[in-house]
């Protein structure tokens, strides 16, 4: 029915029709977060550096779906479906931007002037898994200081042990395809997230961002886990 020509301008009729990524609406103002992050950061870091892994997420798979359909015959009789050479080069810039949109989408929500307190079911579990709430924090907060430059820290959920756990993630390496780890919580610590405010102390950001914890999102998200 189909022939290869046919079959090359349905490839590019879809790619075509391939659904765009698009930054995420705030759940709040950019001011929402004072004084523990400024409408300065917010409106930076979401409309400014969101915005840009968006578009290099949207320009890289662009590529991708472009290097899929190009029929190539590679010499020596390896036939290749794809121009899998240009496919192999565009994984780090899809991992990169697509973990930055991965986790700022995580971390916009994760982040409220009015959080609440873990539920009944998270505060369990933190206390079983970390003896308590402040040692669960003070451990996340010293993981997340000593990301070596760029990276997150996160409070995860290890579906295989039914454990928390604090893990750190460089870059925009995203948690769970990373490690495995369901992301609950995470702190952005690259400098965008709090230099204009926090300068180089950054250990004064991790400590405050928890004034900001939005404990509904983070308790959702670990029921969500369980199931
Ligand atoms: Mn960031």
């Amino acid at each position: 029915m189909f022939g290869t020509r046919s079959v090359g301008n349905l490839i590019r009729v879809a790619g075509a029709c391939r659904q765009k990524h698009s930054l995420p609406d705030l759940p709040y103002e950019y001011s929402a977060l004072e004084p523990v992050i400024s409408r300065e950061i917010m409106s930076l870091h979401h409309s400014k550096h969101h915005a840009t892994y968006v578009a290099n997420l949207n320009a890289a798979e662009e590529k991708l779906a472009a290097a899929q359909a190009k029929e190539m015959v590679i010499p020596q009789g390896f036939n290749f479906v794809g121009d899998i050479q240009t496919i192999i080069n565009l994984a780090p810039a899809l991992k990169f931007n697509g973990g930055g949109h991965i986790n700022h989408s995580i971390f916009w929500q994760n982040l409220s002037a009015s959080g609440g307190k873990p539920s009944a079911t998270l505060a369990k579990a933190i206390e079983q898994d970390f003896g308590s709430l402040d040692n669960m924090k003070n451990q996340l907060a010293a993981a997340s200081v000593a990301v070596q430059g760029s990276g997150w820290g996160w409070l995860g959920y290890n579906k295989q042990m039914r454990k928390l756990q604090i893990a750190t993630c460089v870059n925009q390496d995203p948690l769970q395809a990373t490690t495995g780890l369901i992301p609950l919580f995470g702190i952005d610590v690259w400098e965008h997230a709090y230099y204009l405010q926090y300068k180089n102390v950054r250990a004064d950001y991790v400590k405050a961002i928890f004034e900001v914890a939005n404990w509904n999102d983070i308790s959702s998200r670990y029921e969500n886990a369980l199931k």
